[in-house]
């Protein structure tokens, strides 16, 4: 049934599209095995992350970008995460009609999670879900999700570039340092820069540019190595080893959605951000961490799921002596490892 589902997206069916979604956003049993055949088709489309906080203009902004790609031709894929947001009052419905005009274009899809009832894991169905879109054949695939839990920000590494959509005088600039948002900004887009502020905005991101790193450089001099986020704003060469490679600084692009201003001039930014992934060290080194990080996370979820079925009430006899203080947390881990790798063993 599910091999169906699979040959269905490979060749280009949108309802086979839309289960398959379901599927992987249900995790209904063996969406595993679809996902292992639609891999070998994936790879090709261009993942553009758009997140920020509620109200910034990233629905009205992501329907300029679908314009703006499919005036060059390409077509666009997007998912859009938990779209409900207290300040615009917009539910699933709004994000539709936001970007409506674009629903009788068969070369756009657009398709609405929920972050309600999901238990963690929001970040690898959001995965999962490009990985379908991918295989079905969009150049373009872009995830909006408001920018304010670590899951939404998690999501971010789905994306090859993410793009923070900031506005002028929502106290955006405190908020994305809670948020560790100017970690995860490949491109800022200073919205509603028809509204007093914007350079304010553009100048306080710039400073927070230059401090994180400032701030980084010293963390790389103290520990003595390079550090890894490749995310720091260094215009410069990268600490001198790698000679030809360039670190990326995040460009600002003041734009005004509603208008349709300065949105060429930031999908011109996503794409040179593209451009130094593949071209540059940094830039593959951080593909490789994105890639990293998803099989550790796979690991993870397969390694508890195999010992919870393993152990059985095992581990919950060890949480109740843990509870009644008969051990300590770290002695029963260990004893439940050790049985588990007792049980695996036998097997
Ligand atoms: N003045 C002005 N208003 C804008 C601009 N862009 C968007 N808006 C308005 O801001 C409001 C929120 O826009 P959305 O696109 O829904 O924002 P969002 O970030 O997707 O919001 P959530 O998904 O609810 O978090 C809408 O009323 C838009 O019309 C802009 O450039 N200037
Ligand atoms: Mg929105």
């Amino acid at each position: 049934m599910l091999s169906a589902v699979a040959n269905g997206v490979l060749s280009k069916n949108i309802a086979s599209l839309a289960r398959a979604l379901r599927l992987i956003d249900d995790r209904t049993d063996g969406y595993r095995s679809m996902l292992k055949t639609l891999f070998p088709a994936t790879g090709h489309a261009f993942v553009i992350g758009v997140t920020g906080n509620p109200g910034a203009g990233k629905s009205t902004l992501v329907d300029r970008l679908i314009a703006v790609f499919r005036a060059a031709g390409k077509t666009v894929g997007v998912i859009a995460v938990d779209p409900t947001s207290p300040f615009s009052g917009g539910a699933i419905l709004g994000d539709r009609i936001r970007m409506q005009r674009h629903s009788g274009d068969a070369g756009v899809f657009i398709r609405s999670v929920a972050t309600r009832g999901h238990l963690g894991g929001l970040s690898q169905s959001a995965r999962d879900m490009v990985r379908a879109l991918d295989a079905f054949g969009f150049d373009i695939i872009i995830v909006e999700t408001v920018g304010v839990g670590q899951d939404e920000l998690e999501i971010t590494k789905t994306a090859h570039t993410t793009l923070v959509v900031m506005a002028p005088g929502m106290g955006d600039e405190i908020q994305a340092i809670k948020a560790g948002i100017l970690e995860c900004a490949d491109v800022f887009a200073v919205n509603k820069a028809d509204r007093d502020g914007a350079d304010g905005t553009v100048r306080d991101l710039e400073l927070m540019i230059a401090l994180g790193s400032e701030s980084m450089l010293a963390v790389s001099k103290v520990h003595g190595h390079k550090t890894h986020t490749s995310r720091d704003a260094m215009p410069e060469k990268s600490d001198g080893d790698a000679g030809d490679d360039t670190k990326w600084t995040p460009p600002i692009v003041k734009c005004v959605a509603t208008r349709n201003e300065g949105v060429a001039q930031l999908v011109a930014a996503c794409e040179r951000h593209r451009e130094w992934l593949s071209a540059s060290e940094s830039g593959r080194t951080r593909t490789h961490d994105r890639l990293a990080e998803e099989v550790r996370a796979e690991l993870r979820e397969a390694l508890i799921d195999s010992a919870v079925s393993t152990l059985h009430g095992q581990i919950e006899q060890a949480l109740e002596r843990v509870y009644r203080r008969e051990v300590d947390p770290y002695t029963a881990v260990e004893q439940l490892v050790a049985a588990f790798q007792t049980q695996l063993n036998q097997a």
